[in-house]
């Protein structure tokens, strides 16, 4: 068994764990990361494509911002298309504030490439991960390594795994509250290098469902429609996406849109999901670990930084100011912004999309809200600042 000594273990090197990883270097503490994948297989994974200000003002502060600075697309608003109606939500009018298209793919990239230069240490393909005695002060986390076994003593483990890794299972049943609403549909995505058919997303909700058109690049584009959780990628040959794709976002758009071949496509289930506490003795949750939210707010990536900032916060006070307290009120910190964040996703999720189960009467309270927001500036507002991101 090949021993190390650490302050803080960190498990997964998705955007969480990379970032806190970053945040820790910085101030001078120690810390490993250990991921199960390769570098490679990280970057291979299309996920979010929205930052708020929350996301941007950490790579800034950890001067790893140049790249997003030149490549990524401020936006000043977005659109929520019904039939031919299109709402536009204005929110540096509104908010004073933008958001930033830039793809998790590029921030995972840039954060992985500082790794060398800001001494952060991560280790690709440690197998079974496994956390032992976070109960107490002296956590041990072991993994293997082709034919080596490894363990690292550490004062905290912080789980950034996202929703399957087993940090999370590592707090006792007794301790732990679940708090799940699952979606009946799936967001079909595909990702293709031809100009996107709008410069700013539309979030559309159409008879025949729900469709995203949003974007990674001007030259990348990147739509979603919602589809039956049965339904399989091989039925979505790339014509029948297009042409779904032009039905429901509406003759303006779909006059708009370049077709092209698929450089990714994949179905994701749409969950509303929290475990509470987000901390067990010496045990911390970040990001996708503690908490999922349906993509439709653009929050998931965003709230995983602001967990990381809370964390790191609370570590650096913990081991530079031997002040325990930031570390005790962790969980109840994160937690109140993820519940905003949770409630917001799960808001625009059922004001976009057609539930099966729905009758005319929901359907008609859509209409309502729809019109609702089309002629009231509070309730654009109110939109506008949640899409942005609310303080941390
Ligand atoms: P991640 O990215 O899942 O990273 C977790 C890492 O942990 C590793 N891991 C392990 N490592 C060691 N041992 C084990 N046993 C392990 N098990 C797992 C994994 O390999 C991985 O590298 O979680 P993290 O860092 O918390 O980041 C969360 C975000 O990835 C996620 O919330 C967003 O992608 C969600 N999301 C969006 N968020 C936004 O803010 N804006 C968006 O526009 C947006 N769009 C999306 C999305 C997610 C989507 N999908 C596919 C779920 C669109 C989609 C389609
Ligand atoms: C994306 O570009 O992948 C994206 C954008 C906005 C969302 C979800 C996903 O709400």
């Amino acid at each position: 068994m090949k021993k190390t000594q650490t302050q803080v273990c960190i498990i997964g090197a998705g955007p969480a764990g990379l970032l806190l990883g970053h945040l820790l270097r910085a101030e001078g503490v120690d810390c490993v990361v250990l991921e199960r994948r390769s570098p490679d297989y990280v970057l291979s994974r299309i996920r979010a494509g929205v930052l708020e200000n929350i996301t941007v003002s950490l790579l800034e502060r950890l001067g790893l911002d140049s790249r997003m600075k030149a490549e990524g697309l401020p936006h000043d608003g977005f659109n929520l298309a019904d039939g031919e109606r299109l709402i536009r939500i204005d929110i540096a009018e509104l908010t004073g504030q933008q958001v930033v298209v830039y793809g998790q793919t590029e921030v995972t990239r840039d954060l992985m490439d500082a790794r060398e230069e800001r001494g952060l240490e991560v280790v690709y393909e440690a197998e079974d991960v496994t956390l032992h005695e976070v109960d107490g002060d002296a956590p041990r986390v072991t993994y293997s390594l082709g034919d080596e076994e490894h363990q690292v003593d550490c004062r905290f483990v912080v789980g950034c795994d996202g929703f399957h890794g087993p940090s999370r299972k590592s707090v006792p049943a007794s301790v732990g509250k679940e708090y799940l609403r699952e979606y009946p549909f799936g967001w079909l995505g595909i990702l293709a290098d031809v100009p996107p058919c709008n410069h700013e997303l539309i979030y559309a909700n159409h008879e025949r469902g729900f469709a995203l058109a949003s974007m990674r690049s001007e030259t990348r584009s990147r739509y979603y429609i919602d589809v039956p959780l049965t339904d399989k990628v091989e039925e979505w040959p790339d014509d029948r996406l297009w042409d779904e794709l032009a039905i429901r976002l509406g003759p303006e758009a779909a006059a708009n849109i370049t077709r092209g071949p698929a450089l990714e496509k994949s179905i994701a289930p749409l969950r509303s999901y929290v475990f509470a506490p987000m901390r067990h003795r010496s045990l911390l949750l970040c990001g996708d670990a503690a908490h999922i939210v349906p993509p439709t707010g653009a929050k998931g990536l965003n709230l995983a930084a602001s967990d990381v900032h809370y964390a790191a916060d609370a570590l650096v006070r913990f081991f530079k100011a031997a002040d325990n307290d930031a570390i005790g009120g962790y969980s109840d910190k994160a937690l109140a912004r993820v519940w905003k964040s949770e409630r917001f996703s799960w808001s625009l999720t059922k004001l976009m999309h057609r539930f099966p189960e729905d009758g005319p009467f929901e359907r008609a309270m859509q209409v309502a809200e729809l019109d609702y927001i089309a002629n009231s500036r509070a309730a654009q507002t109110s939109i506008a600042e949640n899409y942005v991101g609310l303080p941390v």
